[in-house]
């Protein structure tokens, strides 16, 4: 007899929900994710392509709570990428990730959703310095815009959601998920999409997570900035390393410098002035 443990992992999750599937993260997952016997259903505000075998298209607002209720119908968990990926003023943060994430989790509860996964970023803890590496899941959220606030809300959110709902709900802190590193920061902090897609898999499937925190990169040679103990323990094993992509980069931008200001934090030009208030 199969344990329960084994019959969680074997399921091939018939219906999930994946928010901000338009987007940059969204359109990488959309094909990785994919699987015989899996409805995926795409949410986004934003144009989709259409729909394919194994798909749904949604048009809604994460800000929408009955479209968000009904886009949660029958789904067993959502994966959560929806809202703003960059740094904005603090009305829009606000409104769309803030907001945004509140009802994506209100949605989930009230339709009987027992899995959510939220898009956080190491924007969380973007103000850490080299000296501090590897952060972990314990490292004190020391956001470095008000994207990284709404991250870090977000978090708080879930981690609500989870003790006071039962929601199994795991925050991914995304390093950098691009087809390929585009910056020197990058060959640290690469999240390749299979191996981002190994990661969702990992808490799509892992049995009874409860709340997590766990950081997405790949296995980069120039890596160690973050701790992989806690998306290990889920089961994920990156296979990436962003060392395949160096020499292209720094026949371009040079050598690293640890003096130059974008290494100075782990939040790269997140931290830099240009992202001050009256730059907004
Ligand atoms: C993020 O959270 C952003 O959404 C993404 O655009 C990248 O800039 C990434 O962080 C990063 O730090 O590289």
């Amino acid at each position: 007899m199969q344990s329960e443990r084994t019959l969680w992992r074997s399921r091939s999750l018939s219906t999930i929900l994946i928010t901000g599937a338009a987007g940059g993260v969204g359109t990488l997952m959309r094909p990785r994710l994919a699987r015989p016997g899996r409805t995926l259903r795409l949410l986004d505000i934003a144009p989709l392509e259409p729909a394919g075998e194994g798909e749904e298209t949604v048009r809604a607002s994460i800000t929408d709570l009955e479209a968000m209720t009904r886009a949660c119908d029958g789904v067993e968990a959502v994966i959560h990428l929806g809202g703003i990926s960059l740094e904005a003023p603090w009305a829009q943060i606000i409104d769309v990730n803030i907001n945004g994430t509140y009802t994506v989790f209100e949605a989930a509860r009230r339709a009987g959703v027992p899995r959510v996964i939220f898009a956080s970023s190491n924007h969380v803890v973007g103000f850490h310095t080299p000296d501090e590496f590897p952060l972990s899941e314990a490292t004190i959220p020391l956001p470095d815009t008000y994207y990284g606030v709404s991250k870090v809300a977000g978090e708080g959110i879930g981690a609500l959601y989870a003790k006071r709902y039962g929601l199994d709900v795991i925050s991914i802190r995304i390093l950098s998920c691009f087809p390929k590193p585009r910056s020197l920061r990058m060959l640290s902090t690469w999240l390749s999409p299979d191996d981002g897609a190994r990661l969702l898999e990992a808490c799509l499937t892992v049995e009874k997570p409860g709340y997590r925190v766990v950081y997405g990169v790949s296995a980069n040679t120039r890596g160690g900035w973050v701790s992989l103990d806690e998306a290990r323990a889920l089961g994920y094993e990156p296979k990436d390393d962003s060392e395949a992509y160096a020499a292209e980069l720094i026949a371009r931008d040079g050598e690293p410098d640890p003096g130059d200001p974008v290494f100075t934090y782990l939040g790269g030009d997140f931290t830099l002035p240009k992202l001050n208030a009256e730059n907004l």
